[in-house]
């Protein structure tokens, strides 16, 4: 099977700019770059998604490119619905500090950044030497551009296409790039890069975009709890990307396995079958979690995320550590902490409604105290019984946890 192939098993062809390319990505020896703009501070699962793909294709003897858009970050790529807010020069300067340190601890590669071609081009030199080879009625057609007409489109975003073509015949003259890879959320600028380098230079470059990742809904993979799941660990804990990936649907966890893991095509398809034949095991939501986190935070944040949700289905608190507590609560009711009965902490952390129903619920063994069933209604709370002198883990019932916390 050649890469070409093994991508489209995957899942990950949408768009191809030209039938040869199948043996262009078979051959190897391409320069290929893809891009991304510093909108934010870190990179999510989305972006991962896509930027796997310079992996995959260096192991087939491609070379890749990251252009991080120091200048396109500046402008704003359109999105469907509304205009971007402009983002400050110093916001997109700290963003891209951050996005360059991600890439290159991820996937080892070189990166580019479009400002420093962009900065000096004049305006009257960029009407002349790039804006005359764009035709309105051209830019008006783009997808991205015609669902804007109504809501309204400024001339900034509306140029944005011109910039990413800049880049990919600036970086076809001087970096020696033959073709984009991206999204299909980029297609429209991908081709207007490909018809900028075909008008000056004459020359054909080539494409292709990745399919995105969706929900069996169709809705947009990578949020959870209505939250982006960030590849930055202090924005999304290992735990909490783990949780993510366990609960991803049953439906959809063996496409999430061929876009988001190495795992081969032989791997995957066992793990199909352990999932059709005993899927309470969950083996390939399993198998995905390990791969995807230990590929981005390293062994021992995967191993450590597991220890966590263990502990917490177990309810086996006292194995763990504080940091630990705090990873696996972050996203769980929490009070600050002071002195208190069992009681009353239970009303507090709305674990309980009433004191009678708090006083029943410790009563029938229903509650436990990091990790030790309490029945004692007069029990007090305080710092010296916390865990590490900060936590104290509530828990009702098998699943219900609420955490206290002491300064
Ligand atoms: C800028 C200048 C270039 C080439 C690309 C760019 C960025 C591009 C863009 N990309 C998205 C982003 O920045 O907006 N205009 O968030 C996302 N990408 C990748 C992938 C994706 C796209 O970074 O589909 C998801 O991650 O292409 O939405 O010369």
């Amino acid at each position: 099977m050649g890469i070409y192939e093994e991508l489209e098993w995957r899942g990950l062809i949408k768009d191809v700019s030209d039938p040869s390319l199948k043996d262009k990505l078979n051959q190897g020896g391409m320069t290929f770059y893809i891009g991304t703009d510093p909108t934010g501070d870190s990179l999510h699962i989305g972006h991962f998604s896509s930027f796997l793909i310079c992996k995959r294709l260096k192991e087939a003897g491609h070379h890749p490119i990251v252009l991080i858009g120091g200048a396109t970050g500046l402008i704003g790529d359109p999105k469907p619905d509304s205009e971007r807010p402009i983002i400050q020069k110093e916001t997109v300067e700290h963003n891209f500090a951050c996005l360059k340190k991600q890439l290159v601890s991820l996937f080892d590669c070189e990166v580019v950044n479009n400002y420093d071609w962009s900065k000096d081009i004049n305006f009257i030199d960029f009407l002349r030497d790039f804006g005359k080879f764009f035709n309105i009625n051209y830019m008006l057609n783009k997808d991205i551009v015609s669902r804007r007409l109504d809501e309204g489109i400024t001339y900034t975003e509306f140029s944005y296409m011109i910039m990413q073509a800049l880049d990919f015949w600036w970086l076809y003259k001087n970096k020696n790039v033959t073709m984009q890879v991206a999204g299909q959320d980029q297609w429209g600028n991908i081709t207007a890069g490909i018809e900028l380098i075909r008008k000056k230079e004459q020359k054909e470059a080539y494409a292709f975009t990745m399919p995105l990742l969706t929900k069996s809904d169709g809705s947009k993979f990578g949020k959870t709890n209505g939250k982006a799941v960030w590849l930055d660990a202090n924005k999304t804990s290992p735990y909490e990307m783990y949780q993510f990936f366990i609960n991803s649907e049953d439906t959809k966890v063996i496409d999430y396995l061929k876009f988001l893991t190495f795992l081969s095509k032989e791997e995957i398809e066992e793990l199909q079958q352990k999932h059709q034949l005993a899927p309470h095991l969950r083996e390939a939501h399993k198998a995905l979690a390990k791969e995807v986190i230990t590929f981005i935070h390293g062994k021992e944040a995967y191993d450590q995320a597991v220890k966590i949700s263990e502990a917490l289905f177990s309810g086996n608190i006292k194995a763990l550590t504080a940091k630990e507590i705090e990873m696996g609560f972050n996203d769980l009711p929490s009070i600050l902490g002071r002195e208190m009965t069992v009681v009353d902490a239970l009303i507090e952390v709305k674990l309980a409604s009433s004191k009678r129903e708090a006083r029943e619920f410790v009563r029938n063994g229903a509650v436990s105290i990091n990790g030790e069933k309490q029945t004692d209604e007069g029990f007090i709370l305080n710092q010296q019984i916390a865990i590490e002198n900060k936590f104290i883990v509530l828990r009702r019932g098998k699943k219900l946890y609420a955490l206290i916390r002491f300064e």
